[in-house]
């Protein structure tokens, strides 16, 4: 029997992808359609997406899956980074171009937020981790710059339920992605209406909230005639990111946490309640919604951002590395010289990222790195060495030692990195899949069609179907004596 072939567009902050799954029984074949790189745009000092950039990308990468698998394909997917969104106005037009989390309007915005609603009543609300990104500070930043004026908007739409809406004309919120706004109730799965009329936002902006799996039905007849899919559903999948790449970890048993590697990590667990402790607000962890009603207790840690920025400005500079060169430079540097906080406020959007961390080791009284390859080996270190902090914490919110730590997404590549992890955590790094996000959309899409039983079964057929590397902790390497550099 011929496989089914879902499709999932699967769109990162630092690339797009549109990939086919071929599922027959209960293997799972990924095939890559279209991929693309994609970066914001600054214009009159404003960070905003290129949004019909992405959405020709997504329209080219349908016809392409229409050319190769035409009547096999049963649905489509769209999965995206949280926190951003686009609001459309009463008549259901856009308002404006989506703004990038990156951009300098919330800043400060922590402490104006918090003189109406005081910073613990927000977490109690919300499980949510603090950070000045979040579409709630983001949402502050619009009322008080009238910009886009707020009171013209009907409904806020999130990036994923954006490209569902232009796909299909419908507008609706997928908890997923709903859940990264710090305006939801993780535990009674829906907006958090209190908090929204103490921040007097609009209420009307907050829509239905769909499960994923949800069908949204066909695609629009404009979309049809361009892409040629006709007959195909679109089905909701956990259409944040993260939520995907959750989905899709080959785990099995109980103690294993994930790291989504990516432009962020994403470091945790799977939890069967939002934790909504004083440990957590004080270790500021997330909880975000999960496919199949899980929770997901994790943490938001900077990621390869830190080399993503590094490699663009060495690029201007006219040393173009691809990231095979610059793991291989760092593996020559010498190690644990340098070490930084990942999460400094200032590495989140400097001017020049090589500068910004050899100020930071100046700053800390550590050695400057003065090399290329000393540079990208102090941004891994001190992502792994943090790695370590937040796995410490998990431990302690859950009571129980994790013994085995999953890295997926693009940053599973990245060999060095799985093993400065595995050296600086003690635990054995199973890496794979590299394309866990887009895996976890197909098999949600699957779950919705009856082809896969339940998450377990899903996480089965990641198994059955990726190659996977270990990386066991090599005794000898000296972290023990590293001190962790949260400040
Ligand atoms: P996002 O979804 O946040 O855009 P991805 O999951 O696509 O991120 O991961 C992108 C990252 O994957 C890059 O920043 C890079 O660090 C890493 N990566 C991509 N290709 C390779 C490779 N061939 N070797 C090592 N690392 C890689
Ligand atoms: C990762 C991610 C992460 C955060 C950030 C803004 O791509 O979705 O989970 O929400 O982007």
């Amino acid at each position: 029997m011929p496989s089914k072939v879902f499709l999932a567009v699967d769109l990162g902050a630092s690339g797009g992808r549109v990939l086919a799954g071929l599922l027959d029984g209960q293997v799972l074949e990924m095939a890559e359609v279209h991929r693309f790189n994609h970066a914001p745009v600054n214009m009159h000092g404003r960070l905003y997406w290129r949004l019909f950039d992405l959405w020709a990308n997504v329209l080219h990468g349908l016809r392409e899956a229409q050319g190769t698998y035409g009547e096999r394909i049963v649905s489509v997917g769209v999965d995206a980074w949280g926190v951003d969104f686009g609001l459309l106005d009463r008549r259901g037009e856009l308002l404006a171009a989506p703004v990038a989390y990156r951009d300098s309007r919330t800043q400060g915005e922590f402490e104006r937020t918090f003189a109406v609603v005081p910073r613990e009543e927000i977490f109690a609300a919300t499980g949510i981790q603090f950070m000045e990104i979040n579409t709630l500070y983001q949402l502050r930043a619009a009322q008080r710059l009238g910009s886009p004026p707020l009171d013209r908007a009907g409904r806020l739409l999130m990036m994923p339920d954006l490209f569902h809406w232009m796909l299909t004309g419908v507008a609706a919120n997928e908890q997923t992605i709903a859940s990264t706004t710090q305006l939801y109730d993780p535990r009674t799965q829906g907006w958090s209406d209190d908090l929204i009329a103490r921040l007097h936002l609009p209420r009307e902006l907050f829509g239905r909230l769909i499960a994923p799996g949800t069908s949204l039905g066909p695609l629009l007849p404009e979309v049809v005639a361009e892409t040629g899919l006709a007959g195909v559903e679109v089905v909701v999948p956990g259409s944040h990111d993260t939520a995907s790449a959750v989905l899709a970890v080959p785990a099995a048993g109980e103690n294993w946490c994930y790291l989504s590697s990516g432009t962020w990590s994403l470091m945790g667990i799977e939890a069967a309640a939002p934790v909504l402790t004083a440990e957590a607000y004080r270790w500021n962890f997330t909880n975000e919604a999960g496919v199949a009603g899980t929770n997901r207790l994790l943490k938001n840690i900077s990621g390869l951002w830190l080399v993503q920025e590094c490699q663009r400005i060495w690029r201007m500079e006219g040393r173009p590395y691809d990231w095979q060169q610059l793991a291989h430079l760092a593996a020559q540097a010498e190690p644990l010289r340098s070490l930084i906080d990942v999460d400094d406020p200032r590495l989140l959007a400097p001017r020049d990222m090589p500068a910004a961390i050899v100020s930071l080791c100046r700053e800390a009284g550590q050695p400057a790195p003065a090399t290329h390859g000393a540079i990208v080996r102090c941004a891994l270190e001190s992502l792994a060495l943090k790695y370590r902090e937040v796995l410490e914490h998990l431990e302690r919110l859950r009571g129980a030692r994790i013994d085995q730590i999953h890295i997926v997404g693009g940053g599973s590549q990245n060999g060095l990195l799985c093993q400065m992890t595995a050296d600086a955590c003690e635990r054995p790094v199973l890496a794979g899949p590299m394309e866990a996000t887009a895996i976890g959309n197909v098999l949600m899409q699957a779950i919705a069609a009856g082809a896969i039983a339940d998450v377990a079964q899903a996480r089965a057929v990641v198994r059955q179907s990726v190659k996977l590397l270990d990386y066991l902790p090599d005794e000898s390497r000296n972290w023990r004596s590293v001190a962790p550099t949260t400040h």
